[in-house]
């Protein structure tokens, strides 16, 4: 087959078309550089069964590279064609009747280029329209087949490729990424028995418990259908409406209104599969699983003061940070866990596991760590990648099943629908970042922009013209748990799902005092947006049945008594859970030091040039990323008489962007930034955003010009706020970098 099919005649625009032929780069085909040349020259083929399918691909190399160098475009050295191919002389005049006459109909190349442009966008997703995404593996820490036959968890040091895209969901495709929202947590794993997506959130619980009450809380929340406000933001009377008549809606509340759903950087938030999902092993054994994702990198999440205005910076901030760090070699990693419990555990909790509402406590079903996900590569395109990838809770591989839960049940009949009419037609599993790299082979033909040409005559099965083939692959393939049912067919849910308050008390129980506090002026900001007292009432009165102090704080805060609790929906004993400390994103430090934490050095004309440098290189020798920060660009004097590059100005850098400052020595220097409002402004945020702050020598005074406090607001010592004179620098920077480290001083707040 291989010979006959290089004989062939050979299109490299339609490599598709000529079977294993096209699948070997051509002599002196040009590929992005993106993975190493030993793996540039092997065919798709090798790599999909050498490298993905049987274990350990050499480190570094991603086998979904290899697949998708085919589609990869490069012009580099290319004359510029039609998209018939026919070279074009000249691209800037259009064909004319003369020099100032009109254009002629004829002119086939401005028709084809204009005709093509005003196709150019593609209806964005109706949520979650908002993402980043990235290229990486999953790697197994061990063989999992005891629990699930699933591919990537087959074996010690396997490896599959990756994509994972993260996303807001209620702003559209061009909002701000640090709004107060959700996130999505999207991973297509590319496994040799075919596409698993783990469709999750950054929460591990949901706003509603079925998939038919989904519409309403997208146009709830969306922006208000008359006028189109707010954009990427709940704070609005629909959205706080339809949640107060829905108390099912309070558990995922508190996670909405807590600091996770501001998070610092994509690569700081945990990932949840959110529903019960079932593993099955070879036997046809099943346990209830969920899929929990902790990020290496540690949690962490902005205050709201900061993400407002960094709304304004820098809108593009989180997919920035994604990015930047990829593009430096800091790969950010987080571990796959599972957290298994049988049907009969599940039989005996206080909750129901079909229940989205409802977490599964780690005390009551500890996480078991599978493996972890590394991204490693940025996309090349935007819009063929990040845009045209799709997701969807029905991808799923042997040794992973659903439960029964509705809302899963819902979505994984509604996102192949979504791409239908986003992708346009029912062909966009061949679109290359969506295509498998295990072999897809059946009998669906056709379809608008359908790519692959199959031969032959045979799309149907049985056969036996085509030899029988594509044949069913028996035990070896994809089989449903054989769940027993024998029920009634009715509308309703168990009653185990109206207790809408018991998790909602333990998310809130299980919070440190400042994450307490964060959430209660979450809930003052929403509801002070809203303009119907009632609805706002209502939300209070909700409030009760979690904790009086969150509700009497927020009553406070809207100017208006503690209404009388909402009834409960139910008369079954409600269960009281223990706080959990997992549940606080304080709990989980992470263990990458100062990686990749951004730090302002502030400096103007006579700045100690020799201390600023000794704290640059320091900083950036553990790996922190340490910027000069000035009145304008260009080169200041320093003290010696030598010069410092600035790197970025104070208006286009300001303080939001940075995780800490040092004002370093220099009298003349630090005298100029205290005349200086944007200087100011930035020692102030940065203060009252609870960040590390290191002065130097003369720098404290920039800190008593701001009127920054050199205690905390109780009298006790700031250990966030690190004073050295030059000579005590090296213990100083150790104190600021373990402060940085430690990302907040909380304790400085009077927000
Ligand atoms: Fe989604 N959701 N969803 N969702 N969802 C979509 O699919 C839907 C839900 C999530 O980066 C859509 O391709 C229904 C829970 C993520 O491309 C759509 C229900 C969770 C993404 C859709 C839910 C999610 C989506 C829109 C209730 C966390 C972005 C575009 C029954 C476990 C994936 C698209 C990406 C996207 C439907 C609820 C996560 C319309 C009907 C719960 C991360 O199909």
């Amino acid at each position: 087959g291989q010979q006959l099919a290089a004989q062939m005649p050979f299109n490299p625009n339609k490599a598709g078309e000529h079977g294993s032929a096209a699948t070997t780069p051509q002599p002196g085909a040009t590929h992005a550089p993106s993975i190493p040349a030993a793996t540039a020259s092997t065919s798709t083929e090798t790599i999909a069964s050498a490298k993905v399918g049987s274990g350990v691909p050499p480190v570094g190399v991603d086998p979904i590279a290899g697949p998708l160098d085919r589609v990869r475009a490069d012009a580099s050295g290319q004359r510029l064609t039609t998209n018939q191919g026919v070279p074009i002389a000249d691209n800037q005049n259009s064909l004319k009747i003369g020099l100032r006459g009109p254009t002629a109909l004829e002119d086939f190349i401005l028709r084809e280029k204009i005709t093509h442009f005003d196709h150019e966008r593609i209806p964005e997703r109706v949520v979650h329209a908002r993402g980043s995404a990235a290229h990486g593996y999953f790697e197994a820490y061990q063989d999992c087949s005891e629990l699930t036959r699933a591919a990537p968890l087959a074996q010690a040091g396997k490896r599959t490729p990756v994509f994972a895209r993260f996303s807001t969901v209620v702003g559209e495709r061009g909002s701000a990424d640090t709004v107060r929202d959700v996130r999505g947590f999207a991973v297509k794993f590319y496994t040799d028995e075919g596409n698993w997506d783990i469709v999750g959130n950054n929460m591990p619980v949901f706003f509603i418990q079925d998939a038919i009450k989904f519409p309403d809380l997208v146009h709830a929340v969306k922006p208000e259908s008359h006028h189109q406000m707010p954009q990427a933001s709940s704070a609005h009377d629909t959205y706080w409406d339809f949640a107060s008549l829905m108390p099912e809606t309070t558990h995922m509340l508190m996670w909405q209104m807590s600091d996770r759903a501001i998070p610092r950087s994509y690569r700081t938030m945990q990932g949840f599969g959110v529903h019960t999902f079932r593993l099955v092993n070879a036997a046809g054994e099943s346990r209830f699983c969920k899929f929990h994702w902790n990020p290496v990198q540690g949690t962490h999440s902005l205050v709201w003061d900061e993400a407002a205005k960094i709304i304004g910076a820098d809108p593009d901030f989180h997919r920035r940070d994604l990015w930047e760090a990829i593009e430096a070699g800091e790969f950010p990693q987080w571990e796959l866990c599972l957290q298994v419990f049988t049907e009969e555990q599940a039989a005996a909790f206080e909750f129901d596991v079909l229940d989205a509402t409802k977490l599964v406590p780690e005390e009551m079903a500890p996480l078991m760590p599978v493996g972890k996900m590394v991204l490693n590569r940025n996309p090349d395109n935007f819009f063929a990648e990040t845009e045209q990838v799709a997701f969807c809770s029905a991808h799923v591989v042997p040794g992973i099943d659903f439960s029964n839960d509705p809302l899963l049940q819902g979505r994984n009949h509604s996102y192949l629908d979504t791409q239908i009419s986003r992708l346009g037609g029912p062909n966009f599993h061949e679109i290359p970042i969506n295509s498998p790299i295990a072999p897809v082979h059946n009998n669906q033909r056709d379809g608008i922009h359908r790519q692959a040409i199959h031969r032959g005559r045979v799309n149907y099965e049985p056969n036996s013209l085509g030899g029988g083939c594509p044949f069913q692959a028996g035990m070896q393939g994809f089989t449903s748990f054989p769940e027993r049912s024998a029920e009634d067919k009715v509308r309703g849910k168990p009653e185990m799902f109206a207790d809408h308050y018991s998790q909602a008390r333990m998310f809130w129980n299980s919070q440190t005092a400042p994450e307490q506090a964060h959430i209660a002026a979450a809930f003052r900001f929403e509801l002070t947006r809203v303009q119907t007292p009632a609805v706002r009432e209502r939300v209070v009165a909700t409030l009760v049945n979690v904790n009086p102090v969150l509700a009497a704080a927020v009553a406070h805060g809207l100017g208006i008594d503690v209404p009388a609790p909402l009834p409960l929906a139910t008369n079954r004993p409600i269960p009281e859970f223990k706080p959990s400390a997992a549940l606080s994103l304080l709990a989980r430090p992470g263990n990458t030091g100062i990686h990749t934490r951004k730090v302002a050095i502030l400096v103007a004309a006579g700045v100690d040039g020799v201390g600023v440098r000794a704290i640059y290189a320091s900083l950036l020798a553990d790996g922190a990323v340490p910027r000069v920060v000035g009145t304008h660009l260009g080169k200041v004097k320093t003290a010696d008489g030598g010069s410092l590059d600035v790197e970025i100005s104070l208006e286009a850098g300001p303080s939001v962007l940075y995780d800490a400052v040092v004002v370093p020595d220099g009298e003349m220097a630090v005298n100029a930034m205290s005349g200086d409002a944007n200087a100011l402004d930035f020692v102030r945020q940065q203060y009252r955003h609870c960040k590390p702050i290191m002065v130097v020598g003369a720098g404290a005074a920039l800190l008593q010009a701001a009127g920054v406090p050199a205690t905390l607001p109780d009298g006790s010592a700031d250990t966030a706020l690190v004073s050295a004179d030059s000579e005590a620098l090296p213990k100083a920077l150790a104190a600021f970098k373990q402060a940085l480290a430690g990302h907040r001083s909380f304790a400085r707040e009077t927000d």
